[in-house]
C-alpha cells in the first residue's frame, strides 16, 4: 500500500476538485429551489407516471390544491388516480391517456374530477411521452393537468345566452330552427312522424296598448312557462317572433299533435291575468302540420303551419287550424 505523503500538486488539484463539487451542489440547490419555485407558483398539477408499473412517481404540489386529495395517497397507490375521476369520464381518460402511447403527445384532453370534498372539477389534462424505457419503449408518461372549471362554466353562460330568449327563456329562434332542422333529417332519415305548430297570440297589440308594456311582457313570460310545461321530453319549444312561438314533437303522429295543441290552447286561455285590479284572459291562434313524404325541406313544413295560422286568424282566432 501507498503511504507515502500526497504531494503537493495532488493536494492541490484535491483541493480544486472539492471546491469544483462544492460549486456544483450550490448550483444544482440553486436551480432546484427556483424549480420548486415554480412549480409551487403553477396553478396546474404537473405529474409523471411509471406506465408499465401502474405507479404515479412525481405530482407536484398543485395536486393537492385541485384535486383536494393527499399527493402521499396517490404516489402510494394507483388506484387513487382512478378514484378521482368522475366515473362517466373514467373511461374516456384511462383510453386518451393511453393514445400517448401511438401518437407521443396528446393535447386535447378534457374530463371531471371528484375533489376529496366532493366537488365537481374540469381538467384539461395534455400528456406527452417523457423518456425512453431501456428496451427502447415509451414507459414514462408526463403531463400538465389544469383546472378549467371557470372555463366551461363561461362557456356554458355563452351558449345559453346565444340560445335562449332573453325575455321568456325559451330557445330563440335562430336555435330553435337549427334543433328543428335535425329533427326534420332525422325524422325523414328514419321515416318517423314529426308535427310542427306555430302559435300567435291574438290581438296583442292591444294588450300592450290597454295594459301597458311591462304586462305584453309578462303575458310572454306567462305563455312560454306554459307551452314549456305541456312539452314532452324531446318537444322542442321556441319564441320565433314578437308574440309568436313554435313547437316541434319528433316521433308524434298527428292526431297526439292535435291533443297537446287542444291542451296547449285551453290552458292559455286558463292562465289568469290581472291589471289594476282588473282581470283579463288571453287566447291564441294555432296552425298545426304534420311531415309528409313530400316535404324536401323543414320550410315546407313551416309554410304549411304559417298558412294554416292565418286561415285561423281570418275565421275569427282563439282556434287551431290544421294545415
Ligand atoms: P293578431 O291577433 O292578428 O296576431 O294581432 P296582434 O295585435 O297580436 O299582432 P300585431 O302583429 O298587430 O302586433 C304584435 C305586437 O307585439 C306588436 C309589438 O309591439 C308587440 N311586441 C313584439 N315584441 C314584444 C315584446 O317583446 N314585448 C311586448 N310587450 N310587446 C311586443
Ligand atoms: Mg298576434
Ligand atoms: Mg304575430
Amino acid at each position: 500500500m501507498d503511504e507515502r505523503n500526497p504531494t503537493s500538486t495532488e493536494v492541490e488539484e484535491l483541493t480544486l476538485a472539492l471546491l469544483h463539487c462544492r460549486g456544483e451542489v450550490a448550483r444544482l440547490r440553486e436551480r432546484e429551489h427556483l424549480f420548486s419555485t415554480l412549480v409551487d407558483s403553477l396553478n396546474a398539477v404537473l405529474w409523471a407516471l411509471d406506465w408499465y408499473n401502474h405507479r404515479v412517481i412525481y405530482v407536484s404540489p398543485a395536486y393537492e390544491r385541485i384535486f383536494g386529495r393527499s399527493a402521499a395517497l396517490l404516489l402510494a397507490d394507483y388506484q387513487e388516480w382512478r378514484n378521482s375521476i368522475y366515473p362517466d369520464d373514467l373511461d374516456y381518460a384511462a383510453d386518451s391517456l393511453a393514445k400517448v402511447l401511438e401518437t407521443g403527445a396528446v393535447e386535447t384532453r378534457e374530463y371531471r374530477i371528484i375533489r376529496g370534498d366532493g366537488q365537481l372539477r374540469w381538467l384539461n389534462d395534455k400528456c406527452f411521452i417523457g423518456r425512453e424505457g431501456e428496451a427502447g419503449d415509451p414507459h414514462i408518461i408526463v403531463g400538465i393537468a389544469e383546472d378549467i372549471t371557470e372555463k366551461k362554466q363561461l362557456e356554458g353562460e355563452l351558449h345559453r345566452l346565444a340560445t335562449t330568449d332573453v325575455l321568456t327563456q325559451s330557445s330563440n329562434r335562430r336555435h330553435f330552427f337549427e334543433c328543428a332542422l335535425r329533427e326534420f333529417e332525422h325524422a325523414r332519415q328514419f321515416a318517423t312522424p314529426l308535427a310542427f305548430l306555430l302559435l300567435d297570440i291574438d290581438d296583442f297589440k292591444q294588450i300592450n296598448d290597454r295594459y301597458g308594456h311591462q304586462m305584453g311582457d309578462q303575458v310572454l313570460q306567462r305563455l312560454a312557462q306554459c307551452g314549456a310545461s305541456i312539452l314532452r321530453r324531446g318537444d322542442l319549444f321556441g319564441r320565433i317572433g314578437g308574440e309568436e312561438f313554435a313547437a316541434l314533437f319528433p316521433g308524434c303522429e298527428p292526431t297526439l299533435a292535435q291533443q297537446i295543441a287542444e291542451r296547449l290552447q285551453r290552458e292559455v286561455k286558463r292562465l289568469g291575468f290581472s291589471h289594476q285590479g282588473k282581470a283579463f284572459a288571453i287566447t291564441v291562434s294555432q296552425g298545426l302540420t304534420s311531415l309528409e313524404p313530400d316535404d324536401q325541406s323543414l320550410d315546407a313544413l313551416f309554410a304549411r303551419a304559417d298558412a294554416a295560422m292565418y286561415v285561423a286568424k281570418r275565421q275569427g282566432k282563439n282556434q287551431i287550424v290544421r294545415g
